[in-house]
């Protein structure tokens, strides 16, 4: 092969590569931002989103967060928010079961914040996290479904079973660590697309589960409420 169509041959498939990418995007994306007043949506489907005076039922604590404290000073929507001190390199999370409309996009929102949190050294961290449900009721493996998609498809979201998780470190290589002012995490989900792209059975997601873990370390971390709201 000659010198010029080799470049020629990298250019035309840097061409598809990008065709590709492009295609493939936006089944799902992510952001975190520091917030310091929030207005629960109107619309939100997670009726026990919010902390009035006790764990929201919908909310399921487990690890080293089944102990928590509702604190009544600290939080930015309802009554108060739901605190969870943690020592020992002890792991926690906080998950939320949810049926939706396969044919919708929905957001998902967290809002919390973090004070002298210190993951574990190798690997610790806070993490946000989706889990999918198909046509059958089975949970998705999010792994074998990212392996055939182009690299940038999960915006940097990082699969792990039945689980796609926001990265559990940022551009500096290190976790969210130490201490912050309230922000929100939202992950938004195309769910006819993301069906297609993971190849759901059914064809379809019927249904979705929402974690905020944190694996592992010392700290403390608030939730303040949880919102689901669908988009378009
Ligand atoms: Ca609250």
């Amino acid at each position: 092969m000659s010198h010029r169509r080799i470049l020629f041959t990298m250019a035309l498939m840097s061409l598809l590569l990008l065709g590709l990418t492009g295609l493939a995007s936006a089944g799902i994306e992510w952001s975190i931002k520091p917030i310091t007043e929030f207005t629960m949506p109107a619309d939100n489907m997670l009726t026990q989103g919010e902390v009035l005076g006790a764990l929201p039922p919908g909310w399921r604590p487990t690890y080293n967060w089944e102990t928590f404290s509702i604190d009544s000073t600290n939080y930015l929507t309802g009554t108060g928010s739901v605190l969870f001190e943690l020592q020992e390199q002890a792991r926690g999370r906080v998950y939320v079961d949810v049926g939706v409309d396969s044919s919708r996009t929905y957001k998902v929102g967290w809002i919390t914040k973090i004070e002298n949190l210190t993951p574990r050294e190798d690997g610790g961290a806070i993490v946000w996290g989706v889990f999918f449900k198909d046509g059958t009721g089975a949970w998705i493996n999010c792994t074998e479904a990212l392996n055939t998609l182009p690299s940038d498809y999960a915006k940097g979201m990082e699969a792990s079973g039945i689980v796609i998780r926001t990265p559990r470190t940022f551009e500096d290589g290190k976790p969210l660590s130490g201490t912050t002012g309230w922000f929100v995490v939202e992950i938004t989900m195309d769910l006819p697309k993301l069906a297609q792209d993971f190849k759901a059975a059914g064809g379809k997601i019927t249904g979705m589960r929402f974690e905020q873990l944190f694996d592992s370390g010392t700290g403390k971390v608030w939730l303040d409420g949880m919102y689901l709201i669908p988009v378009q």
